[in-house]
């Protein structure tokens, strides 16, 4: 399969984030990637953040070859020292910042019987962690009218086999997204999570080859059975609707769990 890493391809950038600077977590690669273009041709100043420095700075260069502007800078979301800098420089770079999507994040293996600890502990560092240390230090340089939209999935409101770590992961995501919601409303901050279902990025390649019993084709087409609408998300799929989230067009909205799952959570 494909990715679409187009920040236009089918849609028509009517500068819905002028004036804004962004910081995307993960942005080196996937999901990340895709909403840094996506984010860049409406007009926003991005900052991909992404603990790959040199996916990061890929990432700046396809941002810059359509004329956007952005800046990569490294970090370990679950290292409190690192995000505090890498966020901080951001802002220092653009005068400011409004708008963070807090997409980083890494699966896990098996279920609650056969887990490892320590695949526990790198799902919730990086997870739910990362979620916080990132929010915590983006709020430092928000005013009245910024955005945080969390990175939640729908392994936090469905169980999904083998993942246990994740789902309850991505489950505290859920719930972190209605608390902070809630503490920076006056503050003029809101806060939502999207919840994708399957998107094909390298993110996920292990999870299918595990559900293919070492098989990918046998794994994405077990997974696809899930998906009534008939195909598993693009990343520009969820770009799309984090934009939105981003956009003054959602202003009416936080605590919202947005699931973009092609029908997956539905049924
Ligand atoms: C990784 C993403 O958040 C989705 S979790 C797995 C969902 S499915 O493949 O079992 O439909």
């Amino acid at each position: 399969m494909t990715t679409n890493d187009s920040p236009t391809t089918g849609s028509t950038s009517t500068g819905r984030l002028a004036g804004k600077v962004a910081i995307i977590t993960g942005g080196g690669s996937g999901i990340g990637r895709a909403s840094a273009l996506r984010f860049a041709a409406e007009g926003a100043a991005v900052g991909v953040l992404d603990r790959d420095g040199e996916a990061a700075a890929g990432t700046v260069k396809l941002v810059e070859a359509e004329g956007g502007r952005a800046l990569a800078v490294t970090a370990d979301v679950a290292k409190a020292a690192e995000v505090d800098a890498a966020v901080d420089a951001v802002a220092a770079h653009f005068g400011g910042l409004h708008v963070l999507y807090n997409n980083a994040g890494v699966d896990s293996r098996g279920s609650v019987a056969v887990a490892e600890e320590d695949d526990w502990d790198r799902s919730f560092n990086v997870n739910a962690k990362g979620t916080f240390l990132v929010s915590r230090a983006a709020l430092r340089h928000m005013e009245k009218g910024s955005s945080i939209i969390n990175q939640g999935s729908v392994a936090a409101l469905v169980g999904v086999m083998n993942f246990a770590a994740y789902c309850a992961a991505k489950g505290a995501v859920v719930a972190l997204t209605r608390s902070m919601a809630v503490d920076l409303a006056a503050r003029g901050v809101r806060v939502n999570v999207i919840c994708p279902g399957t998107v094909y990025t390298p993110l996920m390649e292990p999870m299918l080859a595990a559900r293919g019993d070492g098989d990918m084709e046998l794994g994405l087409q077990r997974t696809l059975v899930k998906y009534p609408i008939g195909r598993l998300g693009d990343v520009t799929d969820i770009a799309n609707v984090a934009l939105f989230l981003a956009s003054d067009d959602a202003a009416f909205m936080t605590g919202s769990v947005v699931a973009a799952d092609g029908g997956m959570t539905a049924q």
